[in-house]
C-alpha cells in the first residue's frame, strides 16, 4: 500500500513569508532602537569616573584586604565601575609581605593582583623601599647590631627581587622608593641612608629593573607641592637620570586640606617634575575636612596627659555625627578646582589615585589624631556618592549635578 501524504504548501509558504517580514521589521526596530540608545549614550554626560577622564589620565583607588575578595558586595562593583588602576594601601608593604627574615606572606598580595587582572586594571605595587612599616630586623644582624653596607644592600636586593620577581609581567608599576626626602633638609636620615649612603636610591631602582625590566618604576612622596621638597626631589631625579638609573615617574601624594596647599604650588610641582621627562602622578589623593591642632583653641594630647584617647574634644572633631552642608559643598568645590587643574595638565599627568574608596575606611579617621570622623573621599560611609564625587565629574567638564 502506498502511503501518500498530501501537503498543501501554500499556507506554509505564506507562514514563512509572514514570519520573515515580522523578523525583518523586529530586527530593524531593535537595531534602530540600539542606535538611538548609543547616540543618547554618546551625547550624554559620563557617570563613571574613569569614563569622564578617559583619554586624559587613569583614575585609581587604594585598596585594603577586605576589598579584594569579591565578597564585599558593596565595594567591588564601585571599584570595578569607576576605577581603572589600583594600589594596595598596606598589603605589599615590607612588614606585611616580608614579616620575618626568611618568611614572606604573599596571600593577600596575590589576591590583590588577581583582583586587578580580573577587572583589567593597571596594577601599581606599593612600596618596596621605605623607612616606615618595616621591621627593625631589616637593618640588624643576629646580634642586633647595624648590618654592614654590603649586607643591607644584599637584603634590599633579596626583598626586591623576590617581591617584584613574583609579580613580573603582572604588576605594571612599582612605587620603588617612598618618602626619601624631608620637608626642608634634603634626604631623610633613614637607616637606609645612614648605612648605605645616597646610593641606596640608585640600587633600589636598579634591583627593581633587574627583577622586572618591563615594569614602570616610580619615586613617591608627600608634600611635593612645597618648594624646598620639590627642589630636593628634582635634584634626586636628575642625579638618577645622569647615572642612567631607570626611573619613569614621580608620584605626588596628595593628602590635602580644604584651603591648602594652593593650586599654584601644586601646579608648579606638576610642571617641575614633568620637565624632567618623567610621568607625573597624583598618587594618594584625599582632602581632610578636619581642623588641625593649630586651628583650635584647646589642648589635646593624651600622650602628654591632656585628655584621654577616644575622647577627642568637639573643636577637633566637629562632624562626629554628620558633615554640615556648607563643608560638604566646600569639599565638592575643592575637588572641582583640583580636577580642573589636573585636566589642564592632562598631557603631563598619567594617573590620579584616591587613597581609599569611602570615608569609613580612610586612614585620616585616625591620623594625626586617633578616633575622629573625617570625610575626605568621594563615597560616604554607606558607599554612596557624595557631592565631592559630583565635583570630580564636574572637573572633567560635566555640567549637571547628580540627582
Ligand atoms: O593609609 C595607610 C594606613 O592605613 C597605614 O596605617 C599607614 C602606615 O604608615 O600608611 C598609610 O598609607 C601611607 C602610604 O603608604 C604612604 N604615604 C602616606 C600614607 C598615609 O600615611
Amino acid at each position: 500500500m502506498k502511503l501518500v501524504i498530501k501537503v498543501n504548501i501554500k499556507p506554509l509558504l505564506t507562514g514563512y513569508i509572514l514570519t520573515a517580514i515580522a523578523f525583518f521589521l523586529l530586527t530593524s526596530i531593535t537595531v534602530g532602537q540600539a542606535q538611538t540608545n548609543k547616540k543618547k549614550a554618546e551625547g550624554s554626560e559620563p557617570e563613571l569616573l574613569s569614563e569622564a577622564y578617559e583619554g586624559m589620565f587613569k583614575i585609581g583607588v587604594a585598596l585594603n584586604r577586605w576589598q579584594i575578595g569579591e565578597e564585599n558586595s558593596q565595594s567591588t562593583p564601585l571599584i570595578a565601575k569607576h576605577f581603572n588602576t589600583i594600589t594596595p594601601e598596606n598589603l605589599m608593604k615590607w612588614s606585611r609581605i616580608h614579616p620575618q627574615p626568611n618568611e614572606y606572606s604573599f596571600e593577600a598580595a596575590d589576591r590583590f593582583v588577581e583582583f586587578g587582572e580580573k577587572h583589567d586594571m593597571f596594577i601599581v605595587g606599593h612600596t618596596l623601599v621605605w623607612h616606615s612599616q618595616i621591621p627593625d630586623w631589616t637593618f640588624e644582624d643576629e646580634n642586633g647590631d647595624d648590618l654592614s653596607r654590603e649586607a643591607l644592600l644584599q637584603r634590599m636586593k633579596d626583598h626586591i627581587s623576590t617581591v617584584v620577581g613574583r609579580y613580573k609581567g603582572r604588576v605594571d608599576a612599582w612605587d620603588v622608593l617612598n618618602e626619601a626626602a624631608t620637608w626642608s633638609d634634603g634626604l631623610r636620615k633613614s637607616k637606609w641612608l645612614e648605612i648605605i649612603g645616597e646610593e641606596y636610591i640608585n640600587k633600589a631602582f636598579e634591583y627593581a629593573h633587574e627583577a622586572d625590566p618591563g615594569a614602570e618604576l616610580y619615586y613617591n612622596d608627600y608634600n611635593l607641592w612645597a618648594p624646598d621638597k620639590r627642589e630636593t626631589v628634582v635634584k634626586m631625579v636628575r642625579r638618577l637620570q645622569q647615572n642612567d638609573v631607570p626611573i619613569h615617574g614621580v608620584g605626588m601624594q596628595a593628602h590635602l586640606g580644604l584651603d591648602s596647599p594652593s593650586l599654584d604650588d601644586i601646579e608648579a610641582s606638576i610642571k617641575a617634575f614633568s620637565e624632567l621627562g618623567v610621568k607625573v602622578m597624583i598618587t594618594e589623593l584625599d582632602v581632610s575636612v578636619l581642623p588641625s591642632r593649630d586651628d583650635v583653641n584647646v589642648s589635646y594630647n593624651p600622650d602628654e596627659g591632656q585628655g584621654s584617647y577616644g575622647d577627642v574634644p568637639e573643636e577637633l572633631n566637629p562632624y562626629k555625627e554628620e558633615l554640615s552642608d556648607s563643608v560638604q559643598q566646600q569639599l565638592r568645590d575643592r575637588y572641582v578646582e583640583l580636577f580642573e587643574l589636573f585636566k589642564k595638565h592632562q598631557d603631563k599627568i598619567d594617573r590620579v589615585t584616591f587613597w581609599g574608596l569611602n570615608d569609613r575606611q580612610s586612614w585620616l579617621n585616625n591620623f594625626p589624631i586617633p578616633g575622629r570622623t573625617d570625610y575626605p573621599l568621594l563615597f560616604n560611609r554607606n558607599n554612596e556618592p557624595k557631592p565631592a564625587f559630583q565635583g570630580v565629574l564636574e572637573g572633567a567638564g560635566r555640567k549637571e549635578g547628580i540627582k
